[in-house]
């Protein structure tokens, strides 16, 4: 999954694709590099970051939205927590709706079910505006694995089936580097879900930690992460440099077919 944030202030490319020329060449760069799903954002959601309105998100996503889901043949993915913005993204062409609240709005699921879009139900503790103060957990991958399995089964009781949906665990959104390096580390145990499991820890404010790098100086760390979760069987990252990440996952790919 390649990243295109539609937005002034994200933490890696933000104001890079404001201008929806760029976005849509920034788009087809990722598919021709090996991305298998475009997602596509118009909030920032770093931590400490504010919220937009749905309209002001709207604005900045739909005509890009719009032009890549007609020029793209994968599936084109818009990253929201807003309703009305998954609502109009997938009018717009979008198949699968990106909630990194895990469906914290009740609208949201009816908007996903009468769609018929794909889900992916993000775990995060709180809201990126407050979720780094201080997270704390007794077991974050037990307390992450159990809100997961919760939020599968409130989706199925809405109506939406098990095929339509996806976990992500929720890397940097209300977790220490330690958590984060807890849940990449036991990545494995978000398999009995019985759904396919996403991870994104591209550019990540735990692999400066460990790297003491800028974002831009975090692609051999977000490799490294992406080559881990190959060889465990996850079966999606949400990055931004597509192309060593798709490189990596060839690489792993053969060796674990190789008998
Ligand atoms: N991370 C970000 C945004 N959306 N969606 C999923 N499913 N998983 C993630 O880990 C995830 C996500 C934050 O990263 P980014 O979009 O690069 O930055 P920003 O929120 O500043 O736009």
């Amino acid at each position: 999954m390649g990243i295109l944030n539609v937005t002034p202030d994200s933490f890696s490319d933000g104001g890079e694709f404001l201008d929806p020329e760029r976005a849509v060449e920034h788009g087809r760069r990722m598919v021709a590099d090996g991305a298998d799903i475009v997602d596509i954002g118009g909030e920032s959601t770093r931590p400490g970051s504010e919220p937009v309105s749905a309209s002001e998100e709207v604005d900045r996503v739909l005509p890009v939205i719009e032009r890549l889901s007609s020029a793209l043949d994968v599936p084109v993915s818009i990253d929201t927590m807003k309703p009305d913005v998954a609502s109009a993204a997938v009018e717009a062409g979008a198949s699968i709706v990106n909630d990194i609240s895990g469906g914290r709005d009740p609208k949201m699921f009816d908007v996903v079910r009468e769609s018929g879009a794909g889900l992916v139900l993000m775990h995060m503790r709180g809201d990126p505006k407050t979720m780094q103060e201080e997270p704390r957990y007794e077991d974050v991958v037990r307390e992450v694995h159990s809100y997961l399995r919760d939020r599968v089964l409130a989706a199925m009781d809405a109506g939406i089936e098990r095929d339509r949906l996806c976990v992500d665990p929720g890397i940097g959104f209300g977790k220490t580097a330690e958590h984060n390096l807890r849940l990449l580390n036991h990545c494995f145990a978000f398999r009995d879900l019985r759904v396919p499991v996403l991870f994104g820890p591209s550019r990540k404010a735990f692999l400066g930690q460990l790297l003491d790098a800028e974002p831009d100086d975090r692609v051999e760390g977000t490799t490294a992460v992406v080559a881990w979760l190959a060889s465990r069987g996850v079966h999606l990252v949400r990055v931004h440099d597509v192309l060593e990440a798709t490189r990596v996952v060839r690489v792993i790919q053969a060796i674990r077919q190789a008998q």
